[in-house]
């Protein structure tokens, strides 16, 4: 499977996932429809689905502009989500398949809107899986808890999708690495591998390139609302459970200018 990155709005990602051998495609988020047409366009494939994370403009907003220029295009959301345009609801749970040689598992994983759904893609030919994660994991980070609880939190990032293939490609839907890492080092200044990544990250933004794919693996090393479960930085954020800690951090992530 081929996965191409689609910057639009600010920094906002939609993403193209491509099956080779039949020329079919998937679009997550895709909130600039014109630009996601003229990628398919440039790559010779036919756009068959749209995956939709979760109800929010910046990612739901284009769904009905493509539908009119992809008309039999079926578009997937969360069942719980009210995702525009949608024409197949998901739940936990739920198998879709593109083209020949890909299937995507619907993980619902809520906190961020109510129905957030994050889409695992796996494919026969033994490429390392990819998750899609919409703005419920971001590269050393997490959406704002908009639509539910520190607990649901919790479960969506360090049970659902801590418990993917460590190799697993994260593909998230904004490009807010550098600062998600600036502030990953006031909770743990000591981490080697932030101080590391961070510097990596601010030589891509500089050169005008994504921080994205990152891999599960990374993330469990680098990013604080995943860290949680370790007792070192519940205590350096003065908690003694795992979900405490995870609100918390997200509290002084709000309040945070870095
Ligand atoms: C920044 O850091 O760049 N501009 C600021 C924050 C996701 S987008 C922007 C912000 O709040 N982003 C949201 C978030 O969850 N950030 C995580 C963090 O700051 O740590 N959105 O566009 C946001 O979800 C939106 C759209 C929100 C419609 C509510 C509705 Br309704
Ligand atoms: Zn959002």
């Amino acid at each position: 499977m081929k996965i191409l990155h689609i910057p639009c709005l600010e920094d906002n990602y939609s993403y193209m996932i491509i099956d080779e051998s039949t020329k079919e495609a998937a679009v997550v988020d895709p909130v600039e429809p014109h630009k996601v047409s003229r990628v398919a366009q440039e790559n010779g494939v036919d756009l068959k689905l749209v995956l939709t994370t979760h109800h929010h403009w910046d990612h739901a907003g284009g769904n009905d502009k493509l539908k009119q220029l992809v008309p039999e295009i079926k578009v997937y959301g969360g069942s719980t989500d009210n995702v525009q345009g949608c024409t197949d609801k998901v739940e936990n749970g739920d198998k879709i398949s593109l083209g020949a040689n890909i299937n995507i598992l619907s993980l619902h994983t809520p906190c961020h809107t109510k129905g957030h759904i994050s889409y695992y893609v796996t494919d026969k030919e033994g490429d390392e899986p990819a998750v899609f994660t919409g703005d419920t994991l971001f590269i050393a980070g997490c959406g704002k808890f908009f639509e539910g609880t520190a607990e649901q939190m919790y479960q969506s990032l360090c049970v659902t999708l801590a418990s993917l293939p460590k190799p697993t490609r994260v593909y998230c839907g904004h490009e807010y690495t550098v600062k998600n890492l600036q502030f990953a080092l006031t909770v743990e200044p000591d981490n080697a591998k932030i101080e590391q990544k961070l510097s990596w990250a601010q030589h891509k933004r500089k050169d005008g390139l994504p921080t994205v794919p990152s891999t599960i693996e990374e993330e469990l090393e680098t990013n604080p609302f995943m860290r949680v479960d370790n007792p070192e930085v519940q205590g350096k954020v003065g908690c003694k459970s795992a979900v405490e800690a995870i609100r918390e951090i997200r509290q002084r992530k709000d309040n945070w200018r870095g």
